[in-house]
């Protein structure tokens, strides 16, 4: 099994070289691409330095299985034929394929078949935000159909890539110093602030991010679902939180969605008023699963239950997934 990261010096690249490793992904070769800026670059695998090679068109992945590619839209779209043309699976990171209608969009705890049906060779993984809701939303899916969900999220720094944590920490530093506060990868200082803005606004006053969880929601859960977002920077660094309020066919009772939460795939209930147990960001970094807790029946309609959410965003909310796809699809022999 040959193996190559796209975009293997970002947040997510580096990342997916932590989850392979992790996981002892079943691969013989590992090969990494980058933008002249990091071509040459050396990161270690399971003990041996890798070099960054530059991603040009040409023939370079003849011989690659499967591919995560973690470099921006632009990047995928411009080389996805040359990525896929010799039959390598293309598992793209970005928003270039997500909702096209020949690419599924996969979650493996929703929808892991779907992954099988790709006639391009490529298959999309959904938005981080979008990951981690319908992750833990699946074991309450399961239990009764969710028709209306209303949800804020409070998105860390990371979802922004390296720089954005590293102008955040920065941030902090200048503060404390007095020094005038450096501003690049956000429309506004992040430091001691929260930004009610992720992405660029729609035409609807939506912003592209709140839009993406509406309607990668409804593709990977094929589902009518109606999901209502507001998406919110805040100063965390790694992992996003979420306080969702869902409305579901019939009423369920507390106690049966925990239970759920407790047996579902990719999830652990964390959740237990009484000693103050919830899950925060700060202490979550670095875990696979998506963790829920503050469940409680929304005291505005009989058919609503409200909880919260935490999982990390470079992990779950991006290359593990992808890793997850690529296991999967190994698992059932559909790689070339
Ligand atoms: C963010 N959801 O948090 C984005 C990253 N994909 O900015």
């Amino acid at each position: 099994m040959k193996v190559a990261i796209v975009g293997a010096s970002g947040a997510v690249g580096q990342e997916f070289l932590r989850v392979l490793e992790e996981r002892n992904f079943p691969l013989d070769e590992l090969v990494l691409f980058g933008s002249t800026r990091s071509a040459g670059s050396k990161y270690k695998f399971r003990g041996k330095e890798i070099e960054v090679k530059l991603l040009q068109h040409n023939d370079d992945f003849k011989d690659i299985d499967i591919a995560f590619t973690s470099a921006g839209a632009g990047t995928s779209k411009e080389f996805a034929e040359d990525i896929t043309r010799y039959g390598a699976v293309m598992i793209d990171n970005s928003s270039a394929f997500r909702m096209d209608k020949d690419v599924p969009l996969v979650v493996p705890e929703c929808n892991a078949a779907d992954a099988l049906e790709r006639p391009r060779g490529i298959i999309a993984n959904p938005n981080c935000t979008t990951i981690m809701m319908v992750t833990a939303l699946q074991p309450i899916e399961n239990l009764s159909h969710i028709k209306r969900i209303h949800v804020a999220s409070y998105q860390a720094a990371s979802g922004a890539g390296a720089a954005a944590m590293a102008e955040l920490e920065q941030q902090y530093r200048e503060v404390l110093e007095g020094k005038p506060v450096t501003v690049k990868k956000f429309a506004y200082q992040l430091a001691y602030n929260v930004i009610p803005q992720i992405d660029v606004f729609q035409d609807n006053g939506y912003t592209k991010e709140e839009m993406k969880m509406f309607n990668e929601t409804q593709k990977i859960m094929h589902s009518d679902v109606q999901c209502s977002a507001m998406c919110v920077r805040v100063p965390a660094l790694r992992s996003h939180s979420e306080a969702i309020w869902l409305e579901t066919e019939r009423p369920l009772t507390v106690e049966e969605v925990r239970e759920a939460i407790a047996h579902g795939e990719g999830v652990q209930l964390m959740d237990d008023p009484s000693t103050q147990t919830y899950p925060m960001p700060l202490f979550l970094a670095g875990k696979d699963d998506v963790y829920v807790g503050r469940i409680r029946k929304d005291l505005a309609n009989e058919n609503g239950m409200t909880l919260w959410l935490v999982g990390d965003q470079i992990k779950k909310g991006a290359a593990l997934n992808a890793v997850q796809i690529a296991e999967y699809l190994i698992k059932v022999g559909n790689v070339k």
